[in-house]
């Protein structure tokens, strides 16, 4: 049965919108866009708005990203949207499931000099899976339709709309379309076939679980597949935490044995990509299993690429009923290799150095962090580190900006993670310099009575790039910030709450003040500017 609705464009919008479970808007004002805000008014709908529209896109994607569900960002025409393209592009990289909805100026009176009138789609339609212009405004649910339907359609990522003014002002009648969900992609039995074949006989096989195991609800499957077939686990992205770090399966330390050593490479719900090496690892066979056809490598030949619903893919291998080998020996072997980097993280983090090390942050942060805390990092080395010494304990929990590397997530993906997750532990681990792409939303994070812990490493340079540029040049131009910057009076300016931390020992109690606080805290870690994260170890 369908149901006609009748209103203003932004109603019809928001009609469609909720049909999808779509549950709240980020959003910096604009004329364009007050329909939709004239929808969400009143109606259990909230409206969180941002200082900068990038805060808008970051926050939708955490939303995405965290909740496995579409997140919203409405960004009024010209400059709002060209100010959200790295966000949307964040997004496409990552495959979230992001719709951004536009303003646009009038089409009636189009090349006649409209404020911002500019044409956006050929800006957003390379980084996005659907975008459109909605000329007529009984056609907007039939558009967000569509928008969502390609957003979630694995291999998923942002769609873009957007509403000339009269569309949206005007008032029309529609048909709200019937959401049925998007169906699974079946994968090819024979290809599965295959790969569990080659996992099955592989003497030192490893895997690696990326982001879209998360994304693709396969987190259980791939447990159960990783221990029938006795399979070490890495993962990247939203795919940590997908074992829990006490899982005999789970590994984080020693990818390097692992790589080197492996006969099969098993990349699940992951690109081949720089992280990983180009899908390069000598002369180990490589088993992709994607979520969707399109993401199979172009660069690299593997033995066996299984395409389609990551569930459907891992179930069939834990069902794999043929021989296969011990694996016993190699898992051993990968757990000494293991227990020594352990070993090692844990005296680094431990270090009682002047200045402090940012291992000895993230040491005193995992006593503070509870096991469902959501942590985000933002940064160069600083977001390495937190890579290297934070082990999330459970999927869902980690936010990094992923193979787009933006700088500037911070704020928005704490917005996001907050909205999400309103009883949780927020924390953004921030560089110095990321510091400065959205610190001032802590001004909407304040507002809006949105907690969350922000702890800076703060190096007083851009850190990733001043190290290797030294090494490249012998000099460095452009990589220098000022030391020792009151990242916490700024929060505190905002109406949050910080303070400076510069010995180790104080560490501990300020994080524990900042969670117990209550309100945006900055925690302003003066660091060891001299130490660089060795890159040469950090293989992905
Ligand atoms: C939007 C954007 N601009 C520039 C870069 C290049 N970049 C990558 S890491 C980095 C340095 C980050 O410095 P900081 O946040 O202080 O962290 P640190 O490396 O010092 O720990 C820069 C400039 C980027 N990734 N994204
Ligand atoms: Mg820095």
């Amino acid at each position: 049965m369908t149901e006609r609705i009748e209103g203003h464009g932004g109603e019809l919008a928001l009609a469609a919108l909720r049909a999808h479970g779509v549950r709240e808007m980020f959003t910096l004002s604009g004329g364009h866009v007050f329909p939709l805000y004239d929808a969400a008014h009143g109606s259990d709908f909230p409206i969180y708005d941002v200082r900068h529209e990038q805060s808008a896109v970051f926050a939708a994607e955490a939303v995405a990203k965290l909740q496995r569900r579409p997140g919203l960002a409405v960004l009024t025409a010209g400059p709002g949207v060209t100010n959200g393209i790295s966000g949307m592009t964040s997004a496409f990289f990552n495959a979230s499931p992001v719709l951004v909805l536009g303003g646009r100026a009038p089409a009636f009176r189009w090349g006649s000099g409209s404020l911002q009138e500019m044409d956006h789609l050929p800006l957003v339609a390379p980084v996005t899976k659907h975008a459109e212009t909605v000329f007529s405004t009984d056609d907007i649910p039939r558009a967000v339709d569509a928008a969502l339907t390609a957003a979630l359609t694995p291999h998923r990522g942002p769609a873009f709309l957007d509403f000339p003014l009269e569309t949206v002002f005007s008032i029309s009648e529609a048909e709200l379309p019937t959401v049925t969900g998007v169906g699974p992609v079946e994968p090819d039995p024979e290809e599965v076939g295959r790969a569990a074949l080659l996992i099955a006989a592989a003497q030192r096989p490893v895997i690696i679980a990326g982001s879209d195991v998360y994304a693709g609800d396969a987190v259980a499957a791939l447990r159960e597949a990783a221990e029938a077939l006795q399979v070490p686990v890495f993962t990247n992205g939203m795919g940590r935490g997908s074992l829990p770090p006490e899982h005999p399966l789970a590994f984080a330390k020693a990818r390097r044995a692992a790589l080197s050593g492996a006969d099969v490479v098993v990349v699940v719900g992951t690109p081949l990509d720089f992280r990983l090496s180009f899908g390069d690892f000598g002369d180990a066979k490589v088993v992709h299993i994607v979520d969707a056809p399109s993401q199979r490598a172009g660069h690299v030949q593997p033995a066996a690429a299984p395409a389609g619903d990551l569930r459907l893919i891992l179930s069939a291998l834990a069902d794999h009923s043929g021989d296969r080998a011990d694996h016993t020996d190699w898992i051993a072997d990968l757990r000494v290799a293991e227990d020594a980097a352990r070993a090692r993280d844990a005296a680094e983090m431990a270090a009682e150095t002047d200045p402090i090390r940012p291992a000895r942050i993230y040491g005193e942060l995992r006593r503070v962090l509870a096991r469902d805390a959501v942590t985000i990092g933002d940064g160069g080395d600083f977001v390495s580190y937190a890579g290297r010494y934070l082990e999330p304990a459970q999927p869902g929990t980690w936010l990094d900006p992923g193979p787009y590397g933006c700088l500037g997530t911070g704020m928005g993906y704490a917005m996001g993670a907050r909205v999400s997750h309103p009883d949780r532990q927020i924390c953004v681990l921030m560089g110095d310099g990321a510091a400065g792409f959205s610190l001032m939303d802590v001004e909407s994070l304040v507002r809006q009575k949105l907690p969350v812990v922000i702890v800076v490493g703060n190096n007083g340079i851009w850190g990733l790039e001043k190290h290797p540029m030294r090494a490249m040049y012998g000099y460095d131009v452009a990589a220098d910030l000022q030391p020792e910057l009151r990242y916490d009076t700024v929060v505190s300016a905002l109406g949050g709450a910080g303070e400076t931390v510069a010995k180790a020992a104080d560490l501990g109690p300020a994080l524990q003040r900042a969670f117990d606080s209550g309100v945006p805290y900055l925690v302003n870690v003066l660091t060891d500017p001299t130490d660089a994260y060795p890159r040469s170890s950090n293989l992905a």
